[in-house]
């Protein structure tokens, strides 16, 4: 279906929303496709007009979208993925529901909730929403968050550049949500293998909406990943040797590296893709010497890598929080920073095993699976870390303990269904079938899903003030476990039993009660959504009960812990002398660690603007217009970049400057207000009484 182009409003007409085609023809599939759009439509009516009656505009772009402090941009970051959580979560259920009623028979295969070019359409947004536009801003935000504070860094490196960056993260994941209502997404899944995805097979605009979404938002976390790794290697505060860095800023850098040199060859394979839909290119077509080996040979060199970016930093807050919430130590500090470089060097180089079936000798195969095997090892290492840092520790049963609980059961189980299709005999078997569906969840959804939300709950305070609640973090924490093995264990049993993968339909009964049980745990999933936001709400209504001002709710041992909560926009006061690897528990176990500096002197901060806001602008004028074909406005917009950039360089930019008074004053207060509350042990933190002073003669870690 080719639409004419216009030369004002390229393909797009009025007959691209789904509304078109539920007038066509009211059925269960453009029902649920023309509600999406509704509630897309009127989440945005709705949040423009709780900003006007809030009067919340100013607020929300004078201390947020300008913003360039890592904090705020961090946070920012975490806020989309979260949406972009829902949108995923629902979309994954909905699959689930459909293939609960997608019975069908041989003469009739067509059957469920919605249509198969549909569910091909909600597979591909739901992988590629997860992997780019949740997990990546939820790792990304969070370590834009705890990074610099964890460094006594002021801040990023590159202050605007980071703007810049999650300004075009954004940009992707408004195109994916925009083509709920403007025309279609595309169908070949989130890795949009050609030549299927060519413009022969696929003409429609629902490919070139994955395209530049991956291309302008992978642009970004090639940024991203630069700036993580100057800010690592030129801001830490002094005396914060590379070997007294906390474990999370080690797991940073592996992911900083990783990025620089994993981003590139997804922009490479995506931008070669472009060349092939826009220009007529043959580079992955089946005929005049394209070949789409070349695809998957480039794009796996970036997604193999890719899955160990998402979850080295969920290793980061596992040693962090093991440690804290047992009150001691990290268990083999050293070899948990062997294992995460190890585990980023050898990530690298096991990318084929996800085409073992696509033709290459033998040998080969079996030199990428043992490679693929060895990466267990590292991994086993840290496993075994973090159970010693618990071993007769006074663990608390937190919100994030009992996501690391789960985290060890199901993700060891995860691993070792990797380990199993690892062997290449056994992936011809059970490849493009449900078993890997089961296994990839099976990692990701216990290490990056439930790492990311531990993070969250463990430096929520740092952020707003106030302590998450910890009942309803727990029993977020347990539906997700308890969602997770009934959503995907029936589905290792279905995989074995013959289920293919992306599958809109199947004719064997027997399926029938796997696939029940697997749609009940999708809706435990989306209990655990419910959850998760009601966490956050009843957390708000009672913040003054859980308000934790001394900043220490934790009785934590790194840096970040020894600043107020929330956390002021310097961070720190002076620029912190680091003299051990755990400083701040180092200080409590010196006595007075509160102590305050003795003079103090202006702080320079880098100064709000709107660049990164028009940078994205642009970006999003450019990818829109590409993807309808509107040439007037993707020339426009493409201009406006360089443009954009060349009128900053030419302006003279000014700091802020923060007078040393003011943070004086701040800092005084801050010290005061630490002085006069009561200190609490380690078992009353789940109290009211917790207001971020820990009691210090319990300080062991
Ligand atoms: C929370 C509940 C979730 C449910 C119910 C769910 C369900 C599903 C379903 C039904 C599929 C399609 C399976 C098939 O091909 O037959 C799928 C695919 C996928 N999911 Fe999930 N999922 C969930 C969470 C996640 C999370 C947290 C991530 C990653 C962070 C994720 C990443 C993916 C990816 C990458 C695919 C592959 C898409 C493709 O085939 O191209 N999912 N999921
Ligand atoms: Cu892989």
């Amino acid at each position: 279906m080719s639409r004419d182009t216009s030369p004002i409003f390229g393909k797009l007409d009025w007959t691209v929303t789904p509304y078109t085609d539920l007038l066509r023809d009211v059925n269960s599939s453009t029902i649920v496709g023309a509600g999406a759009a509704s509630v897309l439509v009127l989440g945005a009516i709705a949040g423009v007009a709780l900003l006007t009656y809030m009067r919340w505009w100013g607020p929300l772009y004078r201390n947020w979208l300008t913003s360039a402090d890592a904090k705020k941009i961090g946070i920012m970051y975490i806020a989309l993925a979260l949406v972009m959580l829902a949108r995923g979560i629902i979309e994954g259920f909905v699959m689930r529901a459909h293939q609960a009623t997608a019975l069908g028979t041989l003469a009739q295969p067509e059957s469920g909730l919605v249509a198969p070019d549909h569910f091909a359409q909600l597979f591909s947004t739901h992988g590629t929403i997860m992997i780019f536009f949740v997990a990546m801003p939820l790792l990304i935000g969070l370590i834009n968050f705890v990074l610099p504070q964890q460094l006594g860094a002021r801040d990023m490196a590159f202050p605007v550049l980071n703007q810049v960056s999650l300004g075009l993260t954004a940009v992707g994941a408004a195109l994916v949500m925009i083509s709920l209502l403007i025309g279609k997404f595309g169908t070949g899944g989130w890795t949009m293998y050609p030549p299927y995805t060519g413009i022969d097979f696929s003409p429609g605009e629902g490919v070139d909406y994955w395209l530049w979404a991956i291309l302008i938002s992978g642009i970004g976390s090639t940024l991203t990943g630069m700036n993580f790794a100057v800010t690592i290697f030129k801001e830490r505060a002094p005396g914060m040797h590379f070997m007294r860095m906390p474990l999370f800023c080690w797991t940073s850098l592996c992911v900083a590296i990783m990025l620089i040199y994993a981003m590139p060859a997804l922009t490479v394979s995506s931008g070669m893709l472009v060349l092939d839909r826009y220009l007529d290119f043959h580079f992955f077509t089946n005929d005049a010497g394209g070949n789409m080996m070349n695809y998957a040979n480039i794009f796996w060199m970036f997604g193999h890598p890719e899955v160990y970016i998402l979850i080295l930093p969920a290793f980061g807050v596992f040693s962090e929080i093991s440690s804290t919430y047992s009150g001691k130590r990290l268990y083999g500090y050293t070899s948990l920073v062997i294992a995460s470089m190890s585990i980023a060097v050898i990530s690298f180089t096991v990318w084929l095993h996800h085409f073992f079936t696509m033709g290459q000798s033998a040998g080969v195969n079996i030199a990428f699976g043992i490679a693929t095997m060895i990466i267990g090892v590292p991994t086993g290492v840290k496993i075994y870390d973090w159970m010693a840092t618990m071993w007769r520790g006074r663990v608390r049963i937190t919100a994030p303990i009992v996501y690391l609980t789960g985290f060890f059961l199901l993700f060891v189980i995860g691993g070792l269904s990797g380990i199993i299709l690892a062997n290449p005999s056994i992936d011809y078997q059970v490849h493009n079938s449900t078993f890997l569906v089961a296994h990839f969840h099976n990692v990701i959804i216990p290490g990056v899903l439930y790492g990311m939300l531990a993070g969250i709950h463990y430096w929520f305070p740092k952020a707003f003030g106030f302590r998450l609640d910890e009942a309803w973090g727990r029993r977020t924490a347990l539906l997700f476990v308890g969602g997770f093995i009934f959503t995907f264990m029936p589905l290792y049993v279905l995989g074995l039993m013959g289920m293919p993968r992306r599958s809109p339909t199947f004719q064997n009964p027997d399926f029938l009660p796997w696939m029940y049980l697997a749609g009940f745990g999708a809706v435990l999933m989306l209990c655990a959504l419910a959850a998760l936001f009601w966490t956050f709400w009843t957390s708000y209504r009672n913040r003054l009960a859980l308000t934790v001002p001394g900043g220490d709710p934790w009785n934590g041992s790194t840096l970040e812990w020894s600043s107020p909560a929330p956390v002021p926009e310097w961070t720190y006061p002076r620029i912190p002398h680091v003299v051990a690897r755990n400083d701040w528990g180092e200080a409590k176990r010196r006595g007075d660690p509160w102590k305050g500096p003795e003079e103090y002197s202006d702080i320079e901060m880098p100064a709000n603007t709107a660049h990164g806001l028009l940078i994205a602008g642009a970006g999003f004028g450019l990818a829109f217009a590409m993807v309808w074909h509107i040439w007037w406005l993707a020339v426009l917009s493409f201009l406006a970049i360089p443009g954009l950039l060349a009128v900053r360089g030419m302006m003279v930019i000014e700091p802020k400057v923060i007078p040393a008074s003011e943070v004086a004053e701040a800092d005084r207060r801050f010290r005061h207000q630490v002085a006069n509350l009561t200190p609490i042990t380690r078992a009353e933190e789940e109290t009211e009484r917790n207001r971020g002073v820990p009691d210090l003669s319990e300080f062991a870690g």
